[in-house]
């Protein structure tokens, strides 16, 4: 029986009663313009503030350059908004870490509250999908946190991969997570993990992590036709793209080694658990590395929107009928 399967059996579920468009990203839609969707949670508890509110901005920028609409997702005010106006942008970039952490399981009490809500990769995928935007561009996202064996630390991000049909352009992860395994949930649920640029998926800072992409496409045509693809087959769940931090900007290895080590020992001495580890362990990073982390952290980030907005204009473009564009 369908009926099982929704949430509730009185009323079918109405999520589009949920979102508010910006006036941008509500005149791209109608004008058939590509919209790429941006997160929230690398703006109010990624990076201190104002340098956040400025690389929000100036990714918006590189989204605007070339061709596609950006679409900050975050919760406001009981609200899923889709795009956020300048002075709302500002709201967030200062509320900082006193915007809640919303990750899928989050998403319900904090618009049922009104409270002002930040979105991780989980979160900012599955509004996103509900508005219909195909790709999402982010910094690094979440995964399985070294020394999962006891923790069960595995980041709600792998699974919305799994199950929400967006894009997610990253330039990897960071190796305060557990790369391999990382990879090796996300080849189980099936998702695909694309590299651009170079063959291995990216660590964030460092440009290679040791452990190879599924399949390298460099050209947008050919990254969206593979997307197309998998989506048209009935093939639900998201494509993680990876693309690395420009060479300029990339920071030492055996560095970013020692940061993170010193940041995991302390995380472990001061009991961090659950939603805060991620935070705890970004934070101290950026401390330890006296600014040299941020300015990779926003190099890549605009590094990420060039290469997620030139596949979303490639994408839809894409008629994706088959073979059809093939023949
Ligand atoms: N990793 C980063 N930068 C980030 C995050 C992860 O290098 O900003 C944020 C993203 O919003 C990601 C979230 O979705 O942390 C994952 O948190 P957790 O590990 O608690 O699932
Ligand atoms: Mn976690």
């Amino acid at each position: 029986m369908t009926v099982a399967s929704q949430p509730h059996a009185s009323n079918p579920p109405l999520p589009q009663a949920w979102l508010t468009w910006s006036p941008a990203a509500a005149a791209a839609r109608a004008a058939g313009r590509p919209l790429v969707a941006l997160e929230s949670t690398i703006v109010a508890h990624g990076m201190p503030y104002p340098r956040n509110l400025e690389t929000a901005r100036a990714v918006e920028a590189v989204v605007r350059a070339e061709g596609a609409e950006p679409a900050t997702i975050a919760v406001l005010d009981g609200r899923i908004r889709i795009g956020l106006a300048e002075a709302e942008l500002q709201r967030l970039a200062e509320a900082g870490p006193a915007a809640v952490k919303v990750s899928r399981r989050d998403l319900p009490a904090v618009l049922a509250d009104g409270r002002l809500g930040a979105t991780t990769v989980a979160g900012t995928m599955i509004c996103a999908a509900l508005a219909g935007i195909e790709v999402f561009v982010t910094g690094g996202i979440g995964g399985v946190h070294r020394g999962a064996a006891t923790t069960f630390d595995i980041s709600a991000d792998l699974l919305e991969l799994a199950r929400t049909s967006v894009v997610v352009v990253c330039a990897g992860a960071k190796s305060i997570l557990d790369i391999g395994l990382t990879l090796e949930v996300l080849e189980t649920h099936g998702v695909p993990v694309l590299s651009a640029g170079q063959d291995d998926f990216a660590a964030f800072y460092v440009r290679e992590s040791g452990f190879r992409a599924d399949l390298r496409l460099d050209a947008p045509e050919a990254q969206a036709r593979f997307v197309r693809t998998k989506w048209d087959l009935g093939l639900a769940g998201g494509v993680l793209l990876s693309t690395p931090v420009p060479e300029s900007d990339a920071l030492p290895r055996d560095l970013v080694d020692g940061w993170i080590a010193q940041a995991l020992a302390e995380a472990e001495q001061q009991g961090i658990v659950g939603k805060k580890v991620t935070p705890f362990l970004l934070a101290r990073v950026a401390a330890l590395s006296g600014g040299r982390s941020l300015a990779a952290n926003i190099a890549l980030e605009k590094h990420n929107a060039e290469v997620g907005d030139r596949l979303a204009v490639a994408l839809a473009a894409t008629a994706g009928l088959g073979n059809a564009g093939t023949s």
